[in-house]
């Protein structure tokens, strides 16, 4: 018999009007309390809010407004449930305000790189944090991203930005390591990185995986051309990502999830 740990599930919940695939059904926050609620009971172990969508084009949002998205949002669903809460921002800022709202996960597209002071201000709050790689910034990310080798790559970027963060004072405890699939990635490189997740993992920190019916799911299958039809490759994905021993996996789907890798870890048992 095997025993694995298991791969938790970060639920998704952007309150946002425009993020790729719930853009707009949560930014009213009777809706996005009720859809917290909701991915909670089914088995979510993890929520990560999100005020500002990362898609490529998506408006920027000014820190007081993406504050008064998130900030009240986290603060009601501490209210009412223990379940850990992370916040999707590359402001500190917002991350601060979160934190104080009850968050108790920076999670950061740039890896502690869109402000100055973005490192420190993570030792500071004494949070767990996500560095994840992405190439160039979300605008302008998807037009022709080169990598002479894209694991060895992505995996040189996180180990400097762990090394920024620990010199700030970030515990090595507190760090996370993300790939970020579609982030400044063809389909190649999202594959490549999806097949080598091990080498992330060998790295000795928790690794998140965030496929979730992200856009390269469609080039493998091209009747999945909405983000709402993309579950298969979705969960295919987070099986690979627990094959290959991630901490946590960031997902739009939770029940389906859930079942994926409750079957997953039956069967790494039963062996
Ligand atoms: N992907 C998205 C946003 N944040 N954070 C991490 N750590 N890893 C990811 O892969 C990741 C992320 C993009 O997805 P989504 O939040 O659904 O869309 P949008 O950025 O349009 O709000």
């Amino acid at each position: 018999m095997t025993e694995r740990t298991p791969v938790r599930v970060m639920g998704i919940l952007n309150a946002t009007p425009d993020s790729f695939s719930d853009g707009g059904r949560f930014l009213d926050p009777a809706a996005a309390l009720a859809q917290a609620r909701r991915m909670v009971a089914e088995g979510a172990d993890i929520l990560d809010i999100g005020g500002e969508s990362t898609r490529p084009g998506a408006a920027p949002v000014e820190v007081e407004a993406e504050i008064a998205r998130v900030a009240p949002l986290i603060a009601a669903i501490r209210a009412e449930s223990p379940v850990t809460l992370s916040i999707d921002t590359m402001k500190p800022q917002v991350a601060r305000a979160a934190i104080a709202a009850g968050a108790e996960i920076w999670n950061d597209v740039t890896a502690l790189t869109w402000a100055p002071e973005a490192a420190d201000v993570a030792a500071e709050l004494g949070c767990q944090v996500v560095l994840m790689h992405m190439r160039g910034e979300p605008r302008t990310m998807q037009a022709a991203p080169v990598y002479q080798d894209a694991v060895g790559e992505v995996e040189a970027f996180l180990v400097a930005r762990a090394e920024a963060a620990m010199t700030a004072g970030v515990a090595r405890a507190r760090i996370w390591l993300d790939p970020g699939i579609g982030f400044g990635k063809t389909l190649a490189h999202n594959l490549t990185l999806l097949a080598h997740l091990d080498r992330l993992v060998a790295l000795g920190f928790p690794v998140l995986l965030g496929a979730s019916r992200k856009s390269f799911l469609k080039a493998l299958d091209p009747r999945a051309a909405s983000a709402a039809d993309r579950l298969g490759g979705s969960l295919a994905a987070a099986l690979a990502g627990a094959q290959a021993g991630v901490a946590a996996v960031r997902v739009h789907d939770v029940v389906e999830t859930v079942q994926a890798l409750a079957l997953a870890r039956a069967l790494a048992q039963a062996r």
